[in-house]
């Protein structure tokens, strides 16, 4: 495996490049271009200056999260023909780059959902929470006031305001969307892009659902083993892959994260670690990354990925905010470093007990 860290860019992170080559062991970052909107093309100039801030830092570019899809794909509306063109086209001059995994994910509205954005832990440190109580006593818009509020001045990805902005127009878009149409038009993109996939060696890596079941009345597919495998088989190449999302995966208690891990071995191109603390079945919090905060084993999530040869990027994933740092939720230094050196430990630990 590869240690990584994610990173927004310059002008949109709260973290350098600097802090993150300081963190022991990581040797890339997993970025994207923050100011592209979905469905456009992201122009060679633009990846290329990317890299070279990356690398002039001694980091490396280890994937993209994320090109974001179009809603015209996820409907499967009459033009959606030309945005998958426009995907193509930037999968080509990601390539082109030497940029070979690209994660996204293919909920529809939202991408990932919360209740809460800064919770207080025992300890004084704020995470994101859930609770279905509270979703289920809120309607879209008021979330989006809320998350927008909460979010330290930071733009979250998924909650732009100009997508919330058409919110009512979106749900009215994805009123015939089920499951069943949902697969059916990522199949269908799939299908379009695999050639160029193929060409330049680009995995693709869908990450799930976040959480892993459906939403305002929404359709979500990526929640569980079963529909990863029928996603995989349904378009069957290699580099029609997963984000294995611990975080995301583990908001549905029924999920078997190492289980998951080794029955998709060859596939997981990707991997987000972090753990979560559950206060019943659907109120949880996101926990400090060491298994006793919270209620994964990460031991046996690492060693799951070990032992299935995992040799791809992995990052710990949202952190709490400690020590009073100010940055987008989440998404600061400080925890996701612990988070990094903790996940770093494990290994070696299942790396050298098994030599
Ligand atoms: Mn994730």
């Amino acid at each position: 495996m590869e240690m990584t860290f994610r990173w927004f860019g310059t002008g949109f992170d709260t973290v350098t490049l600097k802090q993150i080559r300081q963190i022991p062991g990581v040797t890339g970052v997993i970025t994207t271009l923050y100011d592209t909107t979905p469905g456009e093309v992201w122009s060679r100039e633009k990846i290329h200056a990317l890299k070279e801030e990356v690398e002039a830092s001694g980091l490396r570019i280890a994937g993209i999260e994320s090109v974001n899809i179009h809603d015209a794909i996820k409907i499967g509306s009459p033009d959606r023909d030309q945005y998958i063109d426009n995907y193509i086209e930037t999968l080509k001059n990601l390539g082109e780059e030497d940029i070979h995994m690209v994660c996204y994910n293919f909920m529809p509205v939202f991408d990932w959902t919360r209740t809460e954005l800064a919770r207080k832990r025992p300890d004084g440190s704020t995470v994101l929470a859930y609770s279905q109580a509270a979703i289920d006593a809120l309607n879209p818009e008021t979330m989006f006031e809320s998350i927008s509020k909460d979010a330290n001045g930071a733009i979250l990805p998924g909650w732009e305001p100009e997508r919330m902005a058409i919110i009512k127009e979106l749900f009215e878009k994805y009123k015939d969307v089920d499951e069943e149409k949902l697969f059916e038009n990522l199949k269908y993109f799939l299908e379009k892009i695999m050639p160029v996939c193929d060409e330049y060696d680009i995995n693709m890596a869908i990450h799930p659902d976040d959480p892993a079941w459906s939403v305002f009345g929404l359709p979500r597919i990526i929640v569980n083993i079963e529909n990863i495998q029928r996603m995989m088989s349904m378009v069957d190449n290699p580099h029609n892959g997963v984000t294995f999302c611990a975080g995301s995966y583990g908001t549905n208690r029924k999920n078997d994260l190492p289980g998951m891990i080794r029955a998709l071995k060859g596939r997981i191109h990707f991997a987000h670690v972090r753990n979560l603390k559950f206060n019943s079945d659907d109120d949880f919090e996101e926990a400090a990354h060491l298994s006793r905060d919270g209620s994964f084993d990460l031991y046996e999530i690492m060693k799951a990925l070990y032992d299935i040869g995992f040799d791809g990027p992995i990052r710990p994933d949202h952190g709490r905010m400690i020590w009073d740092e100010v940055a987008m939720p989440g998404y600061g230094l400080y925890d996701r470093a612990l988070g990094a050196t903790y996940l770093n430990g494990l290994w070696e630990a299942i790396e050298k007990s098994n030599k």
